[in-house]
């Protein structure tokens, strides 16, 4: 059995020069290496890996997923920054309020949630080449329902709702290939990002199309803070279609396999046709954004218990910022779900 690879070539567009988090300028983690590690593991195995480069930015029915006026901005943004400028918003409309400012550099503030997303001039390209190789990836689920696709893609998205931004995630790639997968079935997306998925939580919250499940670090004391908590169970026809799992930082993989466990149980009690995952590797134990224990062989064995849904599935690349480490931990889990 093989696994098909679509890959966002344009990635390498999007590369700020650095994030400002906890108050510092610190190395943008969020880099172009990440893919290119993982690109160069996956290549060594032509036999299972069969890879292909996407290079559209089309994306149909992005308005379906995010509004108008965020994809209006950062067209907007794109033309106003220069090649080697950089945009980190300074100023955040809280509450949401309903009038956009017309300075271009604060309007950023009405959409943005943190100050570690920085937009560059070709960002919103590269989230659009990003996104569209998601879409097409999904669209080959639709074909061949036995397929395994991975989507090597970046920048990630789960942190992005319809309406804003954060935690370097500009578009929704998961929620995107989730919204083409849901007009011929039930979707669930399961997300192991050592974050919670807040975007995807959000596009989602009152939908039973969408099954979202999410295991994270506690937001009382990890990124991103204001989500992620238990009782977030989804509203109106959505109520029961959202599920937050909750780990702490000293989990490990013994941990970490037995909230999987409650997670898989749950997504098998619905009736789900396809399944997303949003795969993060950042719960690494030397991750340096995530904070927990695991260590890499453990991602073989989450693919592999994952796996036995036996639901055509879609995998979407997230978090992972051990650059000595992300390739490895990305083949591994795709080793195990394999089997
Ligand atoms: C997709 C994803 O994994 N987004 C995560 C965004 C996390 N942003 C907060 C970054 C804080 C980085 N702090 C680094 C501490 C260095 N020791
Ligand atoms: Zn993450």
């Amino acid at each position: 059995m093989k696994i098909e690879v679509y890959f966002s070539v344009y990635h390498t567009l999007h590369n700020p020069p650095f994030e400002l988090s906890r108050g510092k300028q610190q190395e943008y983690f969020e880099n172009s290496q990440r893919l290119k590690n993982i690109l160069k593991i996956l290549e060594q195995d032509p036999e299972v890996f069969e890879i292909h480069p996407n290079f559209s930015t089309n994306v149909p029915d992005i308005k379906e997923v995010h509004s108008e006026k965020l994809l209006k901005f950062y067209a907007e943004i794109s033309k106003y920054l220069s090649d080697d400028d950089y945009h980190i918003p300074d100023t955040f409309a809280v509450p949401k309020i309903s009038l956009l400012p017309e300075d271009i550099t604060k309007r950023s503030g009405y959409f943005c949630f943190d100050s570690a997303t920085p937009i560059t001039r070709r960002t919103f390209s590269a989230s659009l080449n990003a996104a569209s190789t998601v879409v097409k990836a999904a669209r080959k689920i639709l074909t061949d329902k036995n397929k395994i696709v991975y989507a090597a893609v970046r920048p990630p998205g789960h942190h992005a709702g319809k309406d804003y931004f954060g935690g370097y995630c500009y578009l929704n790639n998961s929620a995107l290939g989730a919204h083409v997968l849901s007009k011929k079935g039930r979707v669930a997306i399961l997300d192991i990002d050592y974050h919670h998925g807040n975007g995807t939580q959000e596009i989602f919250y009152d939908s039973d199309r969408v099954f979202f499940v999410s295991l994270h670090a506690n937001p009382a004391y990890a990124f991103p803070y204001f989500w992620g908590y238990p009782e977030e169970i989804g509203e109106g026809p959505g109520e029961g279609w959202n599920l937050n799992i909750v780990l702490e930082d000293d989990a490990d993989n013994r941990a970490y396999l037995q909230k999987l466990g409650y997670a898989l149980d749950a997504i098998s009690k619905k009736d789900i046709d396809y399944l997303i995952i949003s795969l993060g590797v950042d719960t690494l134990f030397s991750d340096p954004v995530g904070g927990m224990m695991l260590t890499e062989h453990i991602f073989e064995e989450m693919g592999r218990e994952i796996s036995k849904l036996k639901l055509p599935t879609l995998i979407v690349q997230e978090g992972g910022y051990d650059l000595t480490q992300v390739g490895k931990c990305v083949l591994n889990f795709l080793t195990g779900f394999l089997g």
